[in-house]
């Protein structure tokens, strides 16, 4: 397998900070169809712990957790990655642990050494430092949470109605990864209408029921939520919610909308709901406890992706290590109720069917896809996939012989699952895999499609050979066995040198137009591409050079109504 080790730079070390632009890394450690548990060859016997200065230990200990905690996980238990813990390592021996960081491996390491991202004493140091006893981060609980709260706009202080002349719901509200910031850009001029710091390496923006605040994370559990209804977009709160965070989600329940957020955190591993107005932390709930199959204690369960049920006052929060999805009830915060569900582990990220009563979430390093019924509170199936299915939220169309389908493409292969998902008019497909297509290779992030449109949109952003990663597959999905068509989003974006990955296609809220990042290193031009739908030609580029590592894209109307 030809390793590609991600993005160069911009990895700021802080203690106990978070990643750096070597996200690509991370993901790519998970990508491969064998299992990334697999175990290299070792020697017998335990060999000596080599010793360490205090300094180079808090120097190894922001590089793993800038680099080797998100599969590793931060006490190297193990997850998508091998686990780590002294029994292991010290069995290992230094010189096999430093050919593995220098070279890496098959089974998804990353080449640290080779690549250059770290040099060799980098290496060596690493090596060194996971033949150490694992040191715990610090825990973050209500005390802390609010001493970094902020409310930058009171409710009461905030305009009455919509006063922003902008057609809001077709507002982008886009991820500038490195730069720690969104763009808000206008989805009828294409124009960047604002730009708006946020938590370092942004990951993620979500909408809150009403369509009036944005809520964007940082790994760095930095929530930032923005107002779209004055004049201007303005932010009017923040909360650093843990030391490290992928998601964030507010309640869609009737009745309440916008009455709630939450977000959950890799460290600690844990979930607050917060007031859905001022970020106010309300209630912390642990993660902590026994995986779901062989019910051992796992110390760090890490909260992948959340989803805002329709059906019940309930959040839908996905425990990566233990494989279970909790059901949280948010009507009573004082009386919690929490439905587990065992679904698979390794959870990660997923989205609801066309009818918006199930959730498909890929258990990735697993192979499948959980289905989880959000009206009865059950597990429906698991489903088996292709190798690391990652749906971003997926796509929802109808199959022209199957009926609904809701679709995964894959990371370690270059399938793309479509999972029936109409028990009632199609029970025979229900939560089967009706159909395999292929991509044009693995790598796969992101696929799209909207209820308006034909065509399915499968990006490669992973891929190692470049004319992959740097374009995208089409298929008309009247006539799937056709195959697909490739577009070259990078070269339409002429953007120059670098790694150029296109990733992530977001429609409008038309549903006539499909965006692409095209992702290049800090440094470098990036670009957004935005292609008509019906002819698939080039429409505008959006640059700008504020514009730095653009990635995910999130359209007001359609993150706000799960339309995907
Ligand atoms: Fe993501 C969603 C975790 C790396 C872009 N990513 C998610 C979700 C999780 C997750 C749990 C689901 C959130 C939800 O729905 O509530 N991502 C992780 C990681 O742990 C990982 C693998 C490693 C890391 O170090 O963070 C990782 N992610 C990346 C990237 O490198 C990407 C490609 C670029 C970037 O901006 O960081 C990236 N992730 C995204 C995007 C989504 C996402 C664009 C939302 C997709 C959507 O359509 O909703």
């Amino acid at each position: 397998m030809t390793m590609f080790t991600g993005l160069k730079g911009a990895a700021a070390s802080r203690s106990w900070g978070v990643f750096g632009s070597v996200a690509v890394a991370a993901l790519l450690a998970f990508a491969p169809a064998a299992s990334a548990q697999t175990a290299p060859a070792a020697p017998a016997e335990a060999a000596p712990v080599p010793t360490m200065t205090p300094e180079e230990f808090a120097q190894a200990k922001d590089i793993f957790f800038q680099r080797c905690a998100g599969c590793h996980g931060v006490l190297r238990k193990g997850a998508t990655g091998p686990n780590l813990e002294p029994a292991r390592t010290r069995t290992l021996g230094l010189e096999h642990l430093e050919a593995f960081i220098n070279f890496g491996s098959p089974a998804g390491m990353p080449n640290w050494g080779t690549s250059g991202e770290l040099s060799k004493e980098q290496v060596n140091l690493m090596a060194r430092y996971v033949m150490q006893d694992p040191p715990q981060p610090p825990e973050w609980g209500m005390k802390e949470m609010k001493a970094s709260w902020e409310v930058l706009v009171k409710p009461a202080d905030r305009v009455k109605k919509k006063e922003s002349t902008l057609d809001i719901e077709n507002l982008f509200s886009v991820t500038l990864r490195d730069a720690g910031q969104v763009a808000l850009i206008n989805g009828s001029t294409h124009q960047i209408e604002k730009i708006i710091p946020t938590g370092y390496a942004v990951h993620i923006s979500r909408i809150s029921a009403s369509g009036r605040y944005v809520f964007v994370i940082g790994r760095d559990a930095r929530i930032d939520m923005i107002d779209l209804w004055p004049k201007e977009p303005t932010k009017v709160a923040s909360l650093k919610v843990g030391l490290e965070a992928r998601s964030v989600e507010t309640s869609k329940f009737k009745g309440w909308e916008d009455k709630y957020a939450i977000a959950g955190t890799y460290w600690p591993p844990q979930y607050v709901i917060m007031d859905g107005e001022t970020l106010e932390p309300l209630k912390i709930s642990s993660t902590r406890g026994m995986i779901y199959d062989e019910q051992s204690y796992h110390p760090e369960p890490r909260v992948a992706s959340i989803l805002g049920s329709h059906y019940r006052p309930e959040f839908i929060v996905n425990v990566k290590e233990t494989g279970k999805v909790m059901m949280v009830d948010y009507s009573d915060l004082k009386n919690l109720k929490t439905t587990e569900i065992e679904a698979e582990r390794f959870l990660h990220d997923g989205g609801l069917d066309s009818s918006g009563r199930y959730f498909m979430v890929a258990a990735n390093a697993r192979n499948k896809v959980s289905v989880i019924d959000t009206k009865d509170g059950k597990l429906v199936a698991n489903v088996e996939t292709g190798a690391t299915p990652h749906p971003g939220r997926g796509a929802n169309f109808v199959h022209p012989k199957f009926g609904p389908v809701w679709a995964t493409s894959h990371l370690g292969d270059d399938g793309i699952s479509l999972i029936g998902t109409d028990p009632k008019g199609h029970p025979k497909q229900a939560w089967k895999v009706v159909e395999t297509l292929n991509g044009q290779g693995g790598g796969s992030l992101f696929i799209k499609t909207h209820p308006k449109s034909g065509n399915l949109w499968v990006d490669t952003p992973l891929n190692p050979d470049e004319k992959v990663s740097q374009s995208v597959a089409v298929f008309d999905i009247r006539s799937l066995d056709k195959g697909f068509e490739v577009l070259p989003i990078a070269e339409w974006a002429d953007l120059g040198e670098g790694a150029k990955r296109v990733v992530q296609p977001e429609y409008n809220k038309a549903g006539d137009e499909v965006w692409f990042s095209v992702w290049n290193g800090k440094t470098q031009k990036s670009a957004i591409v935005v292609v008509d739908d019906k002819t698939r030609k080039l429409k505008t580029v959006i640059k700008d050079d504020r514009l730095v590592t653009p990635t995910g894209k999130f359209n007001v109307f359609n993150t706000q109504h799960d339309i995907y």
